[in-house]
């Protein structure tokens, strides 16, 4: 009976540990799975926005700004989706997407900026040369306190064939390479010479 409990115990311990190296070799395959999931969302919101930029560029001949959440007042800008009248661009036929951007739609990261300008530089077919320029006209989009292994998700939802250092070629580059005090992604969106 004695000998016949502890063996009993014995098994309980086995299973749980068999258990707990199963959640250990699962939980990483889950989490990164999770994360390509949420990456692949991002690469088609991008898609959307940039398709949202090139016809508010076609009606109005600028570039829009739309941040989606503003930590400062005169930084509230939703060009894409609404635009208060005292701030009324002429040919605007809005809205571009079917409501402002939040916080939220950042499904990785923590706050999504499109700019009316391209901030950083952009190798796009990976050759080594500068496609589009830092402080060109054009639309890129900032999303911020993204880390490098979320970086390198979203870089391979997008930039999947793209020769050279992933953080600084294609459409997707990583801050944290470039120095910049935040970590985070720039996307190139569109426009820019
Ligand atoms: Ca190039
Ligand atoms: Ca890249």
């Amino acid at each position: 009976m004695k000998l016949s409990k502890s063996f009993t115990l014995i098994e309980l311990i086995l299973v749980v540990a068999i258990i707990a190296i199963l959640a250990g070799v699962m939980v990483p395959f889950i989490l990164s799975a999770r994360q390509k999931a949420r990456a692949a969302k991002l690469a088609q919101l991008f898609d959307t926005i940039a398709n949202a930029c090139r016809l508010h560029y076609s009606d109005t001949g600028r570039y829009a700004s739309e941040f989606s959440n503003a930590p400062i007042a005169n930084w509230n800008m939703h060009n894409l989706s609404v635009i208060p009248p005292a701030n009324a661009i002429p040919g605007w036929d809005g809205p571009y997407i079917d409501r402002p951007l939040t916080n939220k739609d950042a499904y990785i990261g923590d706050m999504l900026f499109v700019s009316s300008q391209i901030l950083w530089d952009f190798d796009l077919d990976g050759d080594g040369s500068v496609d589009k320029n830092q402080f060109t006209a054009g639309n890129s989009l900032d999303l911020w306190w993204v880390n490098e292994a979320q970086a390198k998700a979203i870089n391979d939802a997008i930039d999947m064939s793209v020769p050279g250092d992933w953080r600084v070629t294609g459409k997707v580059v990583f801050y944290g390479a470039l120095a910049f005090p935040v970590d985070g992604i720039a996307v190139y969106l569109t426009g820019g010479s």
